[in-house]
């Protein structure tokens, strides 16, 4: 029996119209995390902390109005949103999730409802502005990241105890609710919200508030994706409701981890998309990457690609430099990415979860009737062992240029599919053909 709710979840399912159609079906995303805290670069009074480069202000202890002076250093001279549109076109990313206000409250884009914008900084221009038009230029998506927590607002609470704390936190409500109006209004192309920043006691307390939000921006922006994380219920409940289903239109949990192939398919009963940093946990800039593992471009490719396995989207994180250009580590990545995505992108783009076992070599995708085998660990056999859900026959195997690989019946719902002649030199992919409900008589008993 479920309980009643009067700001859980508002429905039950996955969305199915066009504007979550094309979300899900982008599937690979940049994240671009820039901010103030690109200027220290996670180091401050000579001292270079270890933690994600954007918190510099709260492991540094810094008081906001010293952190919020950083703003005279603001300007970008190799800032070029073209070029930056440019680059994600040939990373093969579908859109780009912008960091309009991360949890130091310095708003890329001049708000009227707050001093530390863009256009009180040297640089002054709207940088937001400027890069939602070539991004869309290039025909890619734009999704604004929005922190609730704002470190930079004295009327921000962590939790309310005390009539004064409700005051000044319904006053907090009502400048987010003005800024996100804001955002809506300035920038109508902007396809997605996805808030962060909202794990404190006093949002918790107000899942009424995120609940209207939803609606709110919905209501301005018709066809718009709001993330999980944004949502609590009567109870303080996030993400999902207390009956368990999930509010907003997205699960948004998977940060810097994924779900398990074989324990959490779960996950393919819902839209999800996770996030990823290329060090182990930089969001920001941070001037030193040594201080943690750095994964390769093959480590991100994988993690893609498990994602969309799943039914799920990725979205691969960059932290710009303060002078407005790229490391050269996320240039090089970036390149990479899309070299591969630009061979095999079919097995990405508009795929889905496939239904079939996890087998040892890689990952299935899955588009229609086109089911592709994405291989990262061919073995030592040279066959692929492809196991079939009951009723579905494998006819064919063949790579993406249409040359037939061969595939061999081994066992009832058991093949071998051949590795190509020539072994690629990195990930491939083959496609299947597939027969199914093959209610045929079989020849196993
Ligand atoms: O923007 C990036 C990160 O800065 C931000 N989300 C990504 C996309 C993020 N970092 N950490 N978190 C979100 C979750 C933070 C949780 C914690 Fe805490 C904050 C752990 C310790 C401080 C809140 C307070 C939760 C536990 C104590």
């Amino acid at each position: 029996q479920e309980i009643s709710l009067k700001y859980g979840a508002d429905r039950l399912g996955k969305r199915h119209d066009d504007s979550m159609r094309k979300f899900r079906d982008n599937r690979l995303g940049a994240f671009i995390h820039w901010g103030l805290y690109a200027i220290p670069g996670g180091e401050w009074n000579g001292k270079v902390y270890n933690g994600a480069a954007e918190w510099l202000k709260s492991w540094a202890k810094v008081p906001a109005d010293e952190w919020l002076k950083l703003m005279d250093q603001w300007n970008p001279e190799k800032f070029n949103a073209k070029a930056w549109a440019k680059m994600a076109k040939k990373m093969g990313v579908k859109y780009v999730k912008i960091t309009t206000k991360h949890h130091e409250g310095f708003c890329l884009w001049p708000s009227k409802y707050s001093q530390y914008t863009v256009a009180q900084t040297p640089y002054k221009k709207d940088i937001l502005g400027e890069l939602i038009k070539a991004y869309n230029d290039e025909g890619i998506d734009v999704h604004f990241y929005f922190s609730v927590m704002d470190w930079s607002h004295p009327d921000y609470r962590y939790d309310i105890k005390s009539k004064e704390d409700e005051a000044a936190f319904n006053r907090f409500l009502e400048f987010t609710d003005n800024q996100l109006k804001e955002l809506a209004t300035r920038y109508p192309t902007v396809k997605d919200f996805w808030f962060d920043g909202t794990w404190d006691a006093s949002i918790k307390k107000n899942g009424w508030w995120t609940a209207h939000v939803e609606q709110m921006l919905k209501d301005m922006l018709p066809g718009v994706t709001i993330n999980s994380r944004l949502r609590a219920d009567d109870y303080g409940k996030r993400h999902f409701d207390s009956n368990g289903h999930l509010m907003g239109d997205y699960e948004s949990g998977y940060e810097r981890r994924l779900p398990d192939p074989v324990k959490d398919v779960k996950v393919t009963r819902w839209d999800w998309e996770a996030c990823m940093t290329v060090p182990e946990n930089q969001w920001g800039y941070h001037k030193d990457w040594s201080i943690s593992y750095v994964k390769t471009p093959l480590e991100v490719l994988e993690r893609i690609v498990h994602a969309v396995s799943m039914g799920g989207n990725m979205v691969v994180n960059f932290g710009p430099q303060a002078d407005g250009d790229f490391r050269h580590e996320e240039k090089e990545l970036a390149d990479a990415i899309g070299k591969w995505m630009q061979e095999y992108g079919e097995c990405i783009y508009g795929c889905d979860y496939a239904g079939w076992d996890k087998q040892s070599w890689g990952y299935y995708t899955r588009k229609g009737k086109d089911v592709y085998m994405v291989v990262f660990n061919p073995p030592y056999s040279k066959l692929l062992v492809v196991k079939t859900p009951k009723g579905t026959k494998v006819t064919k195997a063949v790579l993406l240029d249409g040359k037939d690989i061969g595939v061999k019946e081994t066992a009832r719902n058991e093949y071998n599919v051949n590795m190509p002649a020539k072994a690629p030199a990195g990930p491939f992919v083959i496609k299947l053909q597939i027969e199914e409900d093959a209610s045929v008589t079989d020849k196993y008993r």
